[in-house]
């Protein structure tokens, strides 16, 4: 090297070493820090923040991944791959009830399930039931690309605990969807046996029950104990799964519990075809979706 010529600056994932960087605001997904991994996305601005009587509520604009809902340190939704998960969680079950007219959404106070199900003109009545008003306020004012559905007539909306409601209800629903936080706070209780008995009871003979049911890269122990107990109280049970960036393993699934109807057998793509606005959900897709992992297919054996 001649004199006076700098040396190559060594960069380490893009840093500088004695570079300062401006000040930036970063949030860390808190739920996998057991298992030594966290996804942390660039912030812009916090919208809102502050403690219900359940959770830490949080609402972020992000740099490039739209506004994201944070429940306890832990990323509910960003508008960047929210669909993805709204429209499996939803269009799976009503492509393959021919007649869903009746739906209770458990959690899912963003308003983002009950977007999707509203896509379904033979709807005739949603009814959410979420445990924390303040989830619907906030999102109603900081949110509105999701929680705009929640006015809609055929709404019904019930501040309350799921796992209570649904056993004032039996014979009611023909789709039950449980979109809730992860198993610790007030979403634990839905993640047991006597919660998935009332979810039966709570259906129509021909009923479908889905629920989201983690990732089988970081909760196998949750799928496998729900797994286990769900496939001795539902006829038909089945594990799918959908990608989302914006969760730290990158992939969430849901339980499929049904009385009768089978989710590949049943799919009705003529309706499929009908749904407007989709971005994520096709029938490929959905089929494509049931098929697991060799590690995770094993998860429901035993
Ligand atoms: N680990 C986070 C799981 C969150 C699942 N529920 C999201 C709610 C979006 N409507």
């Amino acid at each position: 090297m001649d004199q006076g010529e700098k040396p190559e600056q060594i960069k380490l994932n893009g840093v500088v070493p004695g570079h300062k960087p401006s000040l930036e605001l970063w949030f860390h997904d808190s739920v996998e820090i057991s298992h030594g991994c966290r996804l942390s996305i660039k912030v812009k601005d916090v919208l809102c923040h502050y403690k219900s009587e359940f959770q830490e509520i949080a609402i972020f604009e992000t740099e490039k991944m739209g506004r994201m809902l944070v429940l306890d340190n832990t990323i509910m939704l960003a508008e960047f791959d929210e669909s993805a998960y709204h429209e499996m969680i939803v269009h799976v079950p009503l492509l393959v009830h021919p007649r869903p007219r009746r739906v209770l959404v458990i959690g899912g106070g963003d308003g983002g399930t009950v977007r999707e199900i509203l896509k379904h003109p033979e709807v005739e009545q949603v009814d959410l039931c979420e445990i924390d008003g303040e989830v619907v306020k906030a999102c109603r004012r900081f949110l509105p690309s999701l929680a705009f559905c929640l006015d809609h007539p055929k709404v019904k909306i019930f501040y309350e605990d799921g796992a209570r409601f649904i056993k004032k209800k039996p014979g009611s629903y023909d789709i039950i969807i449980v979109d809730s936080t992860d198993p610790v706070g007030p979403g634990q209780i839905l993640f047991q046996a006597p919660f998935y008995e009332d979810m039966k009871t709570a259906l129509t003979e021909e009923g479908i029950a889905v629920t989201q049911c983690e990732s089988f890269y970081f909760h196998r122990h949750v799928i496998e104990g729900v797994g286990s107990f769900a496939r001795k109280i539902f006829p038909q049970t089945r594990y799918y799964y959908t990608l989302v960036p914006t969760y730290p393993s990158g992939v969430i699934g849901f339980l499929f519990c049904s009385m009768k109807y089978d989710p590949l057998r049943d799919l009705s793509e003529g309706r499929a075809s009908g749904i407007e606005g989709l971005t994520y959900y096709t029938p490929e897709l959905h089929r494509a979706s049931f098929t697991l992992p060799h590690f995770a297919k094993a998860l429901f054996r035993r």
